[in-house]
């Protein structure tokens, strides 16, 4: 599915950063905006839970022509129609994944590393997103920041989009271009913002 073209934005969900807003009517601001790539990554939701948010989400982006990929659920993305998975790196390997879902459907994979994007670009994944690339409140777990001249070297020796993620703010955006980055991944810089459209014209303007 590389030949697709691909987004720049990637919006991540996290329903506990939208300030008592409901991601439905944060994402439809997200998508008016301009926004075309969604990831659902609700990852404390019980299976029910997330197909029914997913019902409800789902044609919010399909409206607006945009891709909606689920986080790791597999199975849920062919059963509700989503565009594709994304994968941790401890999901199920690419190759599987692949073997699963065919060509028709996109594969993300979350990477930390130059080895762990390289070993995703090797078992066919379509996107890679890398991180944290700056310091960032919504992931402390994968420990200090990778900087941009990791990015710079994933990017050099990768053929994938790769999308930069952790602490993307639209000041930011002009130098993960410059190491090479296709598109910016990002939560917490739309969903925490006061004025969503705002926040995603303008990430969407440092793209262009
Ligand atoms: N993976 C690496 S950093 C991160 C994820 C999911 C969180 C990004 O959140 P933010 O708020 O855009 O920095």
């Amino acid at each position: 599915m590389t030949s697709q073209i691909l987004p720049r934005l990637y919006l991540l969900t996290d329903r506990h950063q939208t300030l008592h807003r409901s991601l439905s009517s944060v994402l439809t601001q997200a998508m008016e905006a301009g926004a075309r790539m969604i990831q659902i990554r609700e990852k404390d939701l019980g299976t029910r839970d997330l197909i029914s948010l997913s019902h409800r989400l789902l044609p919010l982006v399909k409206q607006h022509q945009g891709k909606v990929l689920l986080n790791d659920r597999i199975d849920l993305v062919i059963a509700l129609g989503a565009d594709g998975v994304h994968l941790r790196s401890d999901s199920l390997p690419v190759s599987v994944a692949r073997r699963l879902l065919g060509t028709g459907h996109l594969i993300g994979v979350s990477t930390h590393s130059v080895e762990e994007a390289r070993i995703a670009e090797g078992e066919g994944a379509d996107l890679i997103v890398l991180g944290p690339i700056y310091d960032t409140s919504s992931k402390r777990s994968y420990g200090p920041p990778l900087g941009v001249q990791v990015l710079h070297e994933a990017c050099r020796t990768i053929h994938l989009p790769i999308f930069a993620i952790g602490g993307i703010t639209p000041t930011r955006i002009p130098h993960v271009l410059s190491s090479g980055a296709y598109g910016v991944a990002v939560i917490s810089s739309i969903l925490q913002s006061l004025s969503i459209q705002d926040s995603t014209r303008e990430l969407l303007a440092r793209l262009s």
